[in-house]
């Protein structure tokens, strides 16, 4: 068993109950780990706090990514509140609807730039608010996504963010690695949540990743938690600078 009692964890992209950061805060809180879940907005408050009340110990804070401003606050506040952090998750992806569809090549300058600030910049600016209350060392991890690396029609801007994202996570790696921080990236297969929604084909492409992938069958989120529980102990103390795939396989095959 994995045993988390006397860490802290923070949670960044915690939306609902579907969120793969939900996920990840429960394996965490279950190992033992004292869970701070973090959430964009007033609008996402209600739900997210609700969540954060089913875990004992739990506390939530609110803070947009791309606001300096908000991101110092809250880092202000957890200094306070656990002095130390052990491990910090970044689940959060943003583009501009209008570039998740059509033609690759009618991405906007200004969709370019959301979506590189708030899924790739973030996760530097976290890193680099965190890295002085990780005493101890400590394992830093994002959220990516397969089509960084092959194309999957309509995911268009993102898909440079997420390569961009992986990128990142080696730099961060190597550049944290002296104070013993490591920093990994896992790649989901495709779920059903709110970020998938509204994408059109997505209950075809859950069924063609379940088909093709070796487990033919789809991943859930909770399946995601164990990987970011195992990235978040001692077991993976080795690992950094990695994307550790929890697609059933799918990656692997190629055709
Ligand atoms: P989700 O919608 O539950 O989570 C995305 C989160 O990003 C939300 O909580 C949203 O509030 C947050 N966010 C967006 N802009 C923000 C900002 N400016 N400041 C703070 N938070 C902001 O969906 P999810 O599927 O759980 O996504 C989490 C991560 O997993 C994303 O990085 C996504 O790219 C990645 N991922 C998802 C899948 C999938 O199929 N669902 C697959 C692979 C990777
Ligand atoms: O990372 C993602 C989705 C991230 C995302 C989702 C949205 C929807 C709402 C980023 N920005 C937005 N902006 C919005 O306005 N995934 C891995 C899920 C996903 O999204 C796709 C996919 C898959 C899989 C988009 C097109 C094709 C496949």
């Amino acid at each position: 068993m994995i045993d988390l009692a006397g860490k802290t964890a923070v949670v960044f992209g915690l939306a609902n109950k579907r969120s793969i950061a939900w996920a990840i805060a429960q394996k965490l809180h279950a190992a033992g780990a004292t869970v701070a879940g973090c959430y964009q907005n007033e609008r996402m408050k209600l739900e997210a706090e609700d969540l954060i009340r089913e875990l004992p110990g739990a506390t939530g804070f609110q803070c947009d990514v791309a606001n300096d401003q908000e991101v110092e606050t809250v880092f202000a506040a957890f200094r306070e509140k656990y002095g130390k952090i052990d491990a910090l998750v970044h689940a959060i992806a943003y583009a501009p609807a209008e570039d998740l569809r059509g033609e690759f090549i009618n991405t906007s300058r200004e969709g370019f730039r959301i979506a590189h600030e708030v899924s790739v910049y973030s996760l530097i600016a976290l890193s680099r608010a965190v890295a002085p209350l990780m005493t101890e060392g400590g394992s830093i991890m994002t959220l990516t996504y397969y089509a960084a690396e092959k194309v999957v029609p309509n995911y268009n801007v993102m898909a440079l963010a997420k390569a961009s994202l992986e990128a990142t996570v080696r730099y961060l790696a190597w550049n944290l690695g002296p104070k013993n921080i490591r920093v990994n990236a896992i790649s989901a297969g495709p779920i059903k949540t709110l970020a998938a929604r509204g994408i059109g084909s997505m209950g075809d492409m859950l069924k063609a990743a379940a088909d093709r992938a070796p487990l033919h069958r789809n991943v859930d989120q909770l399946e995601v938690g164990g990987a970011a529980l195992f990235l978040a102990s001692d077991l993976s103390s080795a690992i950094t600078g990695e994307t550790i795939y929890v697609d059933c396989g799918y990656n692997i095959m190629g055709f």
